[in-house]
């Protein structure tokens, strides 16, 4: 959806933008045919310098057909596209598009339950077979679907920070996220755990073997939502809590961070995602690598895949991250992308 290539500067964006909500729209209903048309189509448009805007243009490029040819004349003429009205109003589409916020469920999952003959998250919650994890997703799915004021993200990291700070007084407690940024309401609350000096094994222990249950002992913690081992390392828990007194189960994760790596974390976890992309698409342009765990140089590569780790630059120090990458110290406020 970011693709630079769709930027300003192209003179069909429009018309690519509408083609694109119908290529989404073939591909939850897998009509493979359609989707490899709309692909070639949006391709060709991407390419081209000039505005496309008859049927007899649209015609004269290859890969596009005379109902394609159609359908962007109408983009040009009427800048919608009637077709994308019904298009995304049938019973089973509008059944995807609402599984679709069922947290943990993606594209191939919502279409499944689709494809099965369910069209409401009642249909779910009585006959579908639902993995745990699933549903949690559906029984909370309005919680869920809540943007949370700013205010009780501090609450929750005030409860966080609490138990954080009982279970060993040298840990701290930063909310990251969109909260880093200074957002005025949030999807989820992200909370950094550390501890200066302490190794990942050491911060791990006390967060999994004290703060965790401890959380869920006073209330606060619901469920802990399972996450693919393969991104995981143990450094990372997701889950749901919810304050004293409410009803509204909240999503949270927690980041258990490395007291030498609070830098490189604290940039990654504050995020947004585009902007750390950013970065780290310019640190590859240096031949340098940046992830959650550091800045490294002298980073080699063959195509994509790197072939030494590269030497450690910095970890601990945010701003000096910035600095060796060239960058000028942007705020948290700043890093929206
Ligand atoms: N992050 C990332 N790439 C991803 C997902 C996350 O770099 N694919 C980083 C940047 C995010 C941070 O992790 O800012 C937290 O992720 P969230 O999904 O919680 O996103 P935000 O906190 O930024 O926004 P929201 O208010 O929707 O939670
Ligand atoms: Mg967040
Ligand atoms: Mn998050």
């Amino acid at each position: 959806k970011s693709d630079p290539s769709a930027s300003r500067d192209n003179p069909n964006v429009r018309t690519i933008e509408v083609l694109q909500e119908m290529l989404d729209y073939y591909t939850r209903n897998a009509d493979q045919w359609r989707v490899m048309a709309y692909r070639r189509a949006i391709n060709t448009l991407r390419n081209q310098k000039e505005k496309i805007a008859t049927r007899k243009q649209a015609l004269a490029l290859s890969g596009i057909g005379t109902r394609l040819a159609d359908k962007i004349e109408e983009i040009v003429r009427t800048n919608h596209l009637r077709r994308l009205d019904y298009a995304n109003s049938s019973p089973e589409d509008l059944a995807i598009q609402e599984f679709l916020g069922v947290y943990g469920a993606g594209l191939s999952q919502a279409t499944k339950w689709a494809a099965r003959g369910y069209r409401s998250l009642e249909d779910l919650r009585n006959k579908a077979s639902l993995t745990p994890n699933q549903r949690i997703g559906v029984e909370h799915y309005h919680d869920f679907a809540q943007r949370i004021p700013r205010k009780e993200v501090e609450a929750h990291g005030a409860i966080v920070r609490r138990v954080v700070e009982t279970a060993d007084k040298d840990m701290q407690v930063i909310i990251s996220g969109s909260y880093r940024r200074g957002a005025r309401d949030s999807g989820d609350i992200d909370c950094l755990i550390t501890k200066p000096g302490a190794p990942l094994d050491e911060v791990r222990t006390i967060a999994t073997a004290v703060i965790v249950p401890k959380l869920f002992e006073e209330g606060f913690l619901q469920v802990g939502l399972a996450t693919s081992r393969r991104h995981n390392d143990g450094s990372k828990w997701h889950g749901a809590s919810c304050l004293p007194g409410s009803k509204v189960w909240r999503r949270i994760d927690l980041l258990f961070v490395p007291g030498p790596e609070l830098g490189a974390a604290l940039l990654y976890f504050t995020g947004n995602d585009i902007f750390n992309r950013s970065m780290r698409l310019l640190a590859r342009k240096k031949r340098m690598c940046l992830n959650q765990h550091g800045l490294f140089g002298d980073v080699l590569r063959t195509g994509q895949v790197k072939t030494n780790p590269g030497r450690l630059l910095e970890a601990l120090d945010e701003r000096r991250i910035f600095a060796l990458l060239g960058v000028p110290w942007r705020k948290p406020e700043e890093r929206i992308c």
